[in-house]
């Protein structure tokens, strides 16, 4: 098979004096995404939560072989078996599942088992991944898989996040059940993540301990 190059058509080059202008409000802009547990239950259309998937899949990853699937969930009837399955787990974990450390260390974010917003929020977008990819003639091995659908799970809450939307990275451990929940129980595919997608409830609050960033020499070296 031969290999075919275009041209790089759309990479569009600001003047180097609106350069550090563009990164600054960029990261000012991400500052501004946090997680939130209080969801308001106003409808989302699904157009918007389309377009954020698309950019999900624009994600770099291995080969090209795009190891992901994404199920985005508004119907109240899965959104509520999810709630049930996610709330049993996070007794479990809370109640000593978790090890004293790591319950130690939740403490700062006032987390419990509790979770409406899983059946309050508008959308519930589970993030699959996929050992092998399926063409029309063979599966291919997928690579570099955890990378590849964390990237695109970055991809997916930053275009929610500038679409307007608020989110919350949901993780329940074992997250096993979201599998049946969602149709996807087979083989190839296991959860990755839950993002909860939606406006924040208006008295929806940030854990101060969440706005506590690392500074700039504390996460990066300059060599
Ligand atoms: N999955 C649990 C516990 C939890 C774990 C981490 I790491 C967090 O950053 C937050 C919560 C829960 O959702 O409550």
């Amino acid at each position: 098979m031969s290999e075919q190059q275009l041209p790089l058509s759309d990479f569009i080059e600001y003047p180097q004096s609106e350069m550090l202008e563009r990164a600054t409000r960029n990261y000012l802009n991400l500052k501004r995404r946090h997680s939130i547990r209080n969801f308001s239950d106003r409808a989302v259309p699904k157009e918007i939560i389309e377009q954020c998937i698309l950019a999900a899949g624009s994600a770099p990853n291995g080969a090209n072989h795009q190891p992901w699937h994404f199920v985005a969930i508004s119907s109240p009837k899965i959104k509520s078996q999810i709630r049930e399955q996610a709330e049993a787990i996070e007794q479990a974990f809370y109640a000593g599942r978790g090890g004293e450390e790591w319950l130690e260390n939740l403490k700062p974010l006032g987390t419990d088992a509790n979770k409406p917003y899983l059946d309050k929020a508008p959308w519930l977008i589970a993030i699959f991944t996929k050992k092998r990819s399926e063409d029309s003639e063979e599966a291919k091995q997928n690579y570099y898989v955890h990378e590849s659908v964390g990237i695109a799970t970055g991809f997916l809450i930053q275009a929610l996040h500038n679409s307007g939307l608020a989110t919350l990275t949901h993780t329940p451990k074992p997250m096993s059940f979201l599998s049946k929940v969602c149709g996807r129980d087979n083989d190839n595919e296991r959860p990755y993540m839950l993002i909860v997608a939606g406006y924040p409830h208006e008295a929806a609050t940030v854990p101060e301990h969440a706005l506590k960033k690392k500074a700039l020499n504390e996460i990066c070296d300059f060599l």
